[in-house]
């Protein structure tokens, strides 16, 4: 046998992957500021609009600060982990955990974004939960901007789409890396850095209400995001030189409906603009290719001098991505849309769907690993993938999600014959081992866990953690090394 058809290599870092906003609650303790998710009001289903309710308006942060707007706020209280994460890290060491992925809140650190000096009670938090992740030998891997932009900088700066950013962002950074130097080896810039075009309130704090040209004011803060990336990249090899850091994106394989050309060119189009942001970060450079969609949309980037040589020369490490579903477009408009699938195109006869329409397709996860792999020819990092539904509470108190083991089953079982491929994988954290607070929908009741929370979409319940029938699957899993499944 070959090294190859070994399966998982033997360091490969199996865990699970959290954000923030969506898990700690606690928004406005021991100095935290406020944040773009906490400004994110629940709205029932019937009145959501593309299936998400994560974009906002400048009138709607002025009402909400002003006390004007009577809602909830679930990420303001995510599960709690501010207050029970040792609890939850035991539940993770008990699964066997190697990895746990978790963002620091920048307003937790810098309450408005660009304060003096950095909030004490906010660092000496991280530096606990990091504390009690080593205590099991869990390593962990850290997100420095995970949909958590400080309200303070969308006020002054309009969030990212303002320059001075780049610079808040580089001292926040600098000042986790020096803070966390000896404890954090895996880091993270930003989330799925291609959420900008789809939410920017979402990925950079960016109210878009008010801008002329909606597209020039997007990838203006997209260039502002991979400039403060690769500064981050720079300060965190100059501190820490045996870390590694990375980039992190939603990937969409996309795949055209047919073999009309037509489709194909439209497929590989799609392609493209979901790759341009790896291309940035792993290459070092703009792709040719989105010289004529910057020219076609009247964009034109403002660059300072030096950005490009620094994008040139602090390239990532290695390049995370989310994956959940796949893509599939067609150029004939009258070919069913698939409209729960969060990032549109059509329906894929082939492909089941989850409770909310997202298209199941464990096979693309082995054409993307295979298709990035090729492309850049850097490790690659799988850190959220997962089924997010509706789980039932039996009699006896278990939860019986064999759906989301055969999710997850299939993924793995993919994952493994990519590695047979040749793609050079470092791990896979599944997203929201412990149930959480959804990103697109602010509901309780997506849930992607192994470990059950007590909590529905109003908010009510006693926050008890329990274990579901995933549990004690995940353990083997890792405990086997992805060999029993
Ligand atoms: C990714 C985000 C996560 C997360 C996940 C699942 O896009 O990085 O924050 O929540 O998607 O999405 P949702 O919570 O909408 O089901």
């Amino acid at each position: 046998m070959t090294k190859s058809m070994k399966g998982f290599p033997e360091h490969f870092l199996w865990g699970g992957a959290t954000a923030a906003n969506q898990i700690e609650g606690a928004y406005n303790v021991d100095g935290k500021g406020l944040s773009s998710a906490d400004m994110v009001a629940f709205v029932p289903k019937e009145q959501r609009t593309g299936g998400h309710a994560i974009e906002i308006t400048s009138e709607q942060i002025e009402n909400i600060l002003a006390g004007k707007v009577d809602a909830r706020f679930p990420k303001r209280h995510g599960i709690d982990f501010y207050h029970r994460y040792k609890e939850d890290i035991a539940l993770f060491a008990e699964m066997g955990f190697k990895v746990f992925r978790i963002s620091i809140n920048w307003a937790r650190i810098f309450p408005n974004g660009d304060d003096a000096e950095p909030n004490e009670a906010g660092l000496q938090f991280y530096e606990n939960v990091l504390d009690e992740l080593h205590k099991y030998g869990i390593e962990p891997l850290v997100t420095l901007a995970h949909y958590e932009t400080p309200l303070g900088l969308t006020q002054k700066y309009n969030g990212w789409a303002g320059r001075e950013v780049i610079g808040c962002f580089a001292k926040y950074a600098e000042t986790v890396f020096r803070r966390y130097k000896d404890k954090v080896k895996y880091w993270l810039t930003f989330n799925e850095i291609n959420m900008m075009p789809i939410s920017p309130f979402t990925g950079g704090g960016v109210v878009i209400d008010r801008a002329e040209n909606k597209l020039q004011t997007i990838y203006q803060a997209l260039h502002h995001q991979f400039v403060a990336s690769a500064l981050a990249t720079k300060l965190c090899h100059e501190i820490i030189p045996n870390a590694k850091i990375g980039c992190m994106l939603a990937r969409l394989e996309t795949y055209p409906y047919s073999c009309n050309p037509k489709d194909i060119l439209k497929a590989q189009h799609e392609n493209q603009m979901n790759l341009f942001y790896t291309d940035v970060h792993a290459r070092g450079e703009y792709p040719k290719y989105m010289d004529r969609f910057f020219e076609e949309n009247h964009i034109v980037l403002h660059k300072e001098q030096g950005d490009d040589e620094l994008l040139k020369q602090y390239t990532v490490d290695y390049i995370s991505f989310s994956y959940y579903m796949s893509i599939t477009v067609s150029d004939e408009p009258e070919h069913e849309s698939a409209e729960g699938n969060l990032f549109g195109g059509v329906k894929n006869p082939y492909l089941k769907t989850s409770d909310w329409g997202w298209q199941i397709d464990p096979i693309g996860l082995r054409v993307t690993l295979n298709t990035m792999y090729d492309r850049y020819q850097k490790p690659l990092f799988i850190v959220e993938n997962g089924l997010g539904a509706y789980d039932k509470v039996e009699e006896d108190g278990s939860i019986q999600d064999t759906y989301r083991i055969d999710y997850l089953r299939q993924h793995i079982v993919q994952m493994k014959e990519a590695i047979r491929d040749g793609v050079d994988l470092m791990g896979y954290t599944s997203w929201g081992p412990i149930d959480l607070i959804s990103m697109s929908t602010s509901e309780m009741s997506k849930r992607y866990g192994f470990i059950y929370v007590d909590q529905d979409d109003d908010g009510n319940g006693t926050l008890q953690r329990s274990r579901k029938a995933s549990f004690e699957w995940y353990k083997k899993v890792i405990a086997t090394n992805g060999e029993e499944l």
